[in-house]
């Protein structure tokens, strides 16, 4: 407690506030922390960014790479990972788990740091066993939600309903509307311990601790739960949450020219991508690529069909058919590695979006615009689902189940895509959303409030 102080006392002179990032593991979780850093940065925030010191996957180690010499202003710092495994785990979960089993080593390294810390920004997924650390620096914690704000009303309130069921299939999360059982992560049903529902509980509870939660949402878009969340409907004795989304993507994210893209009409190609670590079995992909074909759409598809990139190795062929390959050729693209998803969404060609839901897809849809045929996977996307669907971001074929679950034929997948590529008022209600999504952090707006506001309360602490 007496370093931390004692060095914020000596630093007076320093009337910019300090704030350090910790994300957790995945595309999914490191994205939102690097765009909030660079906004963070462009309000003449400094900015240290923790990374434990091995990741999962290749993207992530390549993003922080280029990410740290795009921004040589932005400290880097690394965290040590004490050994933890769990064979039968995922991959990621149990990298948070490595994390967090390494957080008391977190606090020589931000003692460690040369000029005041303001806060710390921690992922949700570390929660638990960051605060106690920050608290017994007396360093205020902030926790950072990366999923949307409709998921937090479950994973801040699931510790204390969990158990509780509500009638004819139907669950109910204090203060909100009572939604099918079956959008409920499986994990968090199940009997079984897992890493997901463990943490999830110990995390939910331990936010309650926090100085404040932060989402990557905007207001006009998530309204219900913001509210629900911070009259106390969901959970009482909640810390401020504040919507500071939708983070905008930034520039070193782009790379590649897009050189295929560029020749073809506008809203004509349909963008499919699962994200970065969800992996879809061979039997729903070739489904998928007779949707496609039947669709006559032109697009885009990434093939993934293992969690963790740098197992991803197969050759396209002995991914998808050859038949499909030569019938699909003249139509459009197949990869199986790593896209700029970004730059693709951004592109005028693209008039629709095959997504699993992962929230920085959907936050990402709504920037650029897209509309999305909502496929949701796993975990918190069934949640996200529901979100981008009652906004009017896109349509939900809601029977086609959690990933794994069934085979989805191609002839629905193809009707289902000419719904949305098709569908005039859908797009502009999409262009709505983009507009608003846009100004919610624009001057003014309501996110950009937010981030201003939490700027000057750390800068107060500097002083
Ligand atoms: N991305 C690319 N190129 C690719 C694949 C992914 O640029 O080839 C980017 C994409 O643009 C996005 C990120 O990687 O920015 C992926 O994030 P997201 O769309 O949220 O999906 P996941 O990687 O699946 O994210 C995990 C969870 C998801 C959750 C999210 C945030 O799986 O369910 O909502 O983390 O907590």
């Amino acid at each position: 407690r007496l370093t931390l102080r004692k060095m914020a006392n000596s630093d007076n002179h320093n009337h910019n506030a300090h704030v350090a990032l910790i994300p957790s593991s995945g595309m999914g979780h490191l994205t939102p922390f690097l765009r909030l850093a660079v906004s963070l940065i462009s309000h003449n925030v400094r900015v240290t960014l923790i990374t434990a010191q091995t990741t999962v996957s290749l993207a992530e180690s390549q993003a922080l790479s280029c990410f740290f010499s795009t921004y040589p202003q932005i400290t880097a710092s690394q965290l040590p990972l004490v050994p933890y495994d769990s064979p039968s785990e995922d991959p990621f979960y149990i990298q948070y788990e490595a994390i967090r089993r390494s957080s008391h080593l977190l606090s020589p390294i931000l003692c460690s740091i040369t000029s005041s810390l303001s806060a710390l920004i921690t992922d949700m997924s570390l929660a638990s066993t960051i605060i106690p650390v920050t608290q017994s620096l007396n360093l205020p914690n902030y926790v950072l939600f990366t999923s949307s704000a409709q998921m937090s009303t479950l994973f801040l309130s699931f510790h204390a309903i969990a158990g509780s069921r509500g009638e004819n299939d139907l669950f109910t999360i204090p203060g909100m509307q009572p939604l099918p059982i079956s959008w409920i992560p499986p994990p968090l049903l199940s009997e079984k311990d897992s890493l997901f529902r463990t943490q999830l509980m110990e995390n939910g509870k331990a936010m309650l601790q926090a100085d404040g939660i932060l989402i990557n949402t905007f207001e006009n878009f998530e309204q219900e739960p913001l509210v629900a969340l911070n009259a106390g409907e969901v959970i009482t004795r909640l810390p401020p949450v504040t919507a500071i989304g939708p983070f905008e993507p930034c520039g070193f994210e782009r790379s590649r020219s897009l050189t295929w893209l560029d020749g073809q009409p506008m809203n004509s190609v349909v963008f499919v991508s699962f994200g970065s670590r969800t992996a879809i079995s061979r039997e729903q992909n070739k489904e998928l690529a007779d949707g496609l074909l039947r669709s006559e759409c032109r697009f885009i598809w990434v093939v993934k069909e293992k969690k963790v990139d740098r197992e991803d190795g197969k050759v396209l062929d002995e991914l998808v058919d050859e038949e499909f390959m030569k019938k699909g050729k003249d139509k459009g693209l197949v990869v199986n590695q790593w896209v700029n998803q970004e730059q693709i969404l951004s592109h005028p060609a693209v008039g629709g979006f095959v997504s699993h839901c992962g929230w920085n897809s959907v936050t990402e849809a709504a920037w650029h615009g897209v509309p999305i045929l909502a496929w949701p996977q796993h975990g918190d996307q069934k949640m996200n689902a529901y979100v981008l669907s009652k906004r009017g971001l896109g349509i939900w074929a809601a029977n086609w189940g959690w990933g794994g679950e069934m085979v989805v034929k191609g002839t629905e997948i193809s009707e289902k895509i000419r719904e949305v590529m098709g569908n005039e008022m859908l797009r502009a209600q999409v262009i709505k959303i983009r507009e608003n999504a846009r100004a919610a952090v624009a001057n003014g707006g309501s996110s950009h409030k937010g981030v201003i506001e939490l700027i000057q309360i750390w800068k107060n602490k500097n002083i």
